[in-house]
């Protein structure tokens, strides 16, 4: 496990302790939680049954360098868990320009293009891809509009920053747009496929 699980277990765990109040709730929650996330590592291939399409679709989400360096990156985590979709993907790195180009290669010609490389590469980024229905489009509304001061309250950019120029959060535009990102960032086997103990309470 390393250093970014542990934060994130340990924040979901303080959760558990406030929320539930008692240590034996906090200490189940605690055994089950990683235990869940290594079923889902060795059960990698089999899914979950379920009559609801497109439960197993997937988009990218990051966390740009000034949400890692205002450490944001638990409370945008809890934003996509507490929706009800599963994370199957998550790492921390440094950026290289050659993959932030192909990442942002639609965005090449761009005024800003020099500029969003250089925020791009100024510190660590985390990486995710969750899973769920209807993800990217309702991730993208859970982000808000790419320029903060337009965006909503309650969105990610609308709670967490003011300029378009330190957004502080990713996430795909479009469903090929999604497969395409994900690829790019993420081997196949670095996403997990796992069967999530409360999936009968977000699909019938
Ligand atoms: P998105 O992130 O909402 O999908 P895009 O248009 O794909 O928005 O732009 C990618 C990123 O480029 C934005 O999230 C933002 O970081 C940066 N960006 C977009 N427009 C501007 C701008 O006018 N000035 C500076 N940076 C910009
Ligand atoms: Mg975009």
């Amino acid at each position: 496990m390393d250093l970014l699980q542990r934060c994130v277990f340990k924040r979901i765990f303080q959760h558990g302790q406030c929320y539930l109040g008692s240590q034996d709730a906090t200490r189940s929650l605690a055994s089950r939680f990683p235990s869940a996330l290594l079923d889902g590592h060795r059960a990698a291939g089999h899914r979950s049954k379920s009559s609801v399409p497109g439960i197993g679709e997937r988009t990218l989400i990051a966390v740009k360098p000034d949400g890692v360096q205002r450490r944001l990156v638990g409370q945008i985590i809890q934003r996509f868990e507490q929706r009800g979709f599963k994370l199957v993907g998550l790492k921390m790195l440094q950026v290289s320009e050659d993959l932030l180009s192909q990442h942002y290669c639609e965005l090449r010609k761009k005024p800003f293009y020099p500029s969003l490389l250089h925020y791009m590469t100024s510190g660590p980024v985390v990486v995710m891809v969750w899973e769920g229905h209807n993800v990217v489009q309702s991730c993208r509304v859970m982000v808000g509009h790419t320029n903060p001061a337009q965006a909503q309250a309650g969105t990610v950019r609308g709670d967490f920053s003011v300029h378009v120029s330190r957004n502080v959060v990713h996430a795909s535009d479009s469903l090929e747009g999604a497969q395409r990102e994900i690829q790019l960032w993420f081997q196949g086997k670095d996403l997990l496929n796992w069967d999530c103990c409360h999936h009968t309470s977000t699909y019938e």
